[in-house]
């Protein structure tokens, strides 16, 4: 149960053993009724997730303030043929262990919302900066597929990245695209459909 002092930040006062045991510190979601699966868009900041979300959602989302914060945070809805998926778009991060309130609340709905796919979004001229994050996420135990994003800037500055190496070496699902120009987005949705239509995705963890 959440501290009511800090609203869940302190773990419910169970202290961490490590940073394993920290993140696999899973809670209770904590937004009441939700009921679809729901995928979480995250990554540094200016990598492109808000023009992602805006590509999978549409035009209807709502904008709140995370709970007991002032960061605000967008959620829509991807639909595909078969199913729907609820869409988060998360603040900024560096790091799973988070040093500002935007990097917590990113921190924190990974942590303890049902997260039924993390799509870390990747700048793909500075990969080798970002992937540590993707290697905290898969070491958090989430679902994670890579978004590698800003392929037109890579391409221009002669930065080649295959996704079907990357996706071997990492063991996920790897997409290259560019969203600011509508490159790779219909690849990107269909593998998020394929992933949610193969029933990888569960409502809850
Ligand atoms: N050239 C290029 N620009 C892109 C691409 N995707 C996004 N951008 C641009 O990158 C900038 C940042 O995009 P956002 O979607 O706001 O990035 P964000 O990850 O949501 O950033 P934060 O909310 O600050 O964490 C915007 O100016 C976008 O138009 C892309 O594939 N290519
Ligand atoms: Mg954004």
């Amino acid at each position: 149960m959440d501290c009511h002092k800090c609203q869940g930040s302190c773990h419910g006062g169970k202290k961490a053993g490590g940073f394993l045991q920290f993140l696999s510190n899973k809670e209770e979601p904590i937004t009441p009724g939700q009921t679809l699966p729901q995928l979480a868009l995250v990554g540094m900041p200016n990598v492109g997730k808000s023009v992602l979300f805006n590509a999978l959602t549409g035009t209807y989302a709502t904008v709140s303030n995370y709970p007991g914060t002032t960061v605000e945070v967008s959620r829509g809805v991807f639909r595909t043929a078969a199913t729907e998926l609820a869409v988060v778009d998360t603040p900024g991060m560096y790091s799973l262990l988070p040093i500002t309130d935007e990097e917590k609340v990113a921190r924190d709905l990974l942590l303890k919302e049902p997260i039924a796919l993390a799509l870390h979004v990747v700048d793909g001229k500075n990969l080798g900066r970002m992937l540590p994050l993707t290697f905290q996420l898969i070491e958090a135990s989430l679902p994670v597929m890579l978004a590698v994003n800003m392929m037109d800037e890579a391409q221009q500055l002669g930065i080649e990245i295959k996704g079907d190496y990357l996706e071997k070496e990492l063991g996920i699902p790897v997409v290259t695209l560019a969203a600011a120009r509508n490159v790779g987005l219909r690849e990107l949705k269909s593998r998020v459909a394929a992933y949610v239509e193969s029933g990888n995705l569960s409502r809850a963890h």
